[in-house]
């Protein structure tokens, strides 16, 4: 006996039983009413078909099951944060683009004030429509989406709204009542934008709704730049497989025209100032650089003062109105800088500063540096020195 009939003879010795078990069945289903049986293979099917419906249903990419979200209302309002940076602002576009596609209307809002130039340039190179709110009641709808943000905040009556859906990066417990995508790994929001749009069929051959605007697309790109200091700071790979994705879609001019905007001269002034008039000790140096009118200039002419070589933490504060406002940077893995500022305005009624250990800021007023009542207070020497002991962790 050769293998080929010893394998069909096991074949058949297996089938044999299988083949009874069959009959058996064909049988006793004739036994059954002919009704019966077919309201059971009805059901059959039936629950077949369903559960493919729900594992489809339920495995829906979040970017199918966010505009499915989206198209349940006529109009929405798509909520950036206070001041918002060029990822809110992309994230906004992506959204009225991806709802535009299920006719529902978009209203763009924000509250705050759009005053860095980049973010200035973003908007109006991009050429954006954007609302400036400072109270709940001027919502543009019921209906909420956050982007950017977990939790709406800014504004007057802010703690009162419940967004249906929320997309963010930053760490937080805020939630949509239909929809929620916080990717705290993530280095932008615009990059879980990117990934909607692609869910959707943006940026393939196919005439598809939504589809990459060059001004979207590039949006997009220039929010995820922001956001991780040009891919260099805090990314994941999904920043990466994004900016592949929108890659063929990109506008060039518009990307250079937002990314290198007129500097006022007002902010240029205070980067001079800061440069040279900048108190140096050891790798830290601190700058007043006295009255600004763009309060916005502090943190750039921080940055600026943070290039110099050999410089690890710096300080810049100028006063605008009657309160001083502080921006410190650092990457001396020593100065935690929140900290540093809590504590060099610790002595001081009604300040507040604080923030992460590379970045910091704070706000207090002229007033109370002098002291109030039985407190002496402190001049802006005493200050400084104070800021400089904090930095050098002499507490
Ligand atoms: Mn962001």
């Amino acid at each position: 006996m050769d293998f080929q009939n010893a394998s069909t003879d096991v074949a058949f010795v297996e089938a044999e039983p299988l083949v009874a078990a069959v009959e058996r069945a064909i049988d006793s289903a004739q036994a059954l009413d002919p009704l019966v049986l077919s309201l059971v293979v009805l059901a059959a099917v039936g629950l077949v078909l369903g559960g493919w419906w729900v594992v489809r249903w339920v495995r829906r990419p979040p970017g199918v099951r966010f505009q499915s979200v989206l198209a349940e209302y006529d109009d929405v309002t798509v909520l950036m944060h206070p001041n918002p940076d060029p990822d809110a602002m992309a994230c906004a576009m992506a959204v009225d683009a991806i709802a535009d596609a299920v006719d529902t209307d978009t209203t763009l809002q924000f509250p705050g004030e759009i005053r860095h130039q980049e973010n200035r340039a973003f908007r109006t190179v991009l050429g954006l429509d954007l609302d400036q709110i400072a109270s709940s009641s001027a919502l543009a709808s019921e209906a909420v989406v956050l982007v950017d943000h977990n939790t709406a905040r800014g504004f007057t009556g802010a703690q009162t709204v419940e967004p249906v859906a929320v997309v963010d990066h930053h760490p937080g417990n805020g939630t949509g009542t239909d929809f929620t995508d916080v990717r705290t790994d993530y280095g932008a929001a615009a990059t879980l934008l990117v990934e909607y749009l692609d869910d959707l069929g943006a940026g393939t051959d196919n005439d598809t709704d939504p589809d990459f605007s060059a001004e979207l697309a590039t949006g997009l790109l220039y929010g995820i730049q922001s956001d991780t200091d040009h891919l260099t700071n805090g990314c994941s790979r999904a920043e990466f497989e994004a900016c592949g994705t929108l890659f063929g879609e990109l506008d060039e001019d518009l990307l250079e025209r937002i990314a290198n905007p007129q500097v006022s001269d007002d902010v240029l002034q205070i980067k001079a100032t800061a440069i040279t008039e900048k108190r140096v000790e050891g790798s830290f140096a601190i700058c007043d650089v006295g009255a600004v009118s763009n309060t916005d200039a502090i943190p750039q002419a921080a940055d600026e003062l943070m290039q110099l070589e050999g410089v690890t933490a710096v300080v810049v504060y100028g006063e605008n109105d009657g309160t001083i406002h502080l921006s410190g940077r650092s990457r001396d893995d020593r100065v935690h800088m929140g900290e540093t500022l809590r504590y060099a305005v610790s002595d001081i009624p009604m300040a507040n500063a604080g923030g992460h250990a590379r970045m910091g800021g704070g706000q207090l007023s002229v007033e109370h540096m002098r002291g109030l009542g039985p407190a002496d207070g402190v001049d802006k020497t005493e200050f400084e020195e104070q800021l400089f002991s904090a930095l050098a962790g002499e507490r």
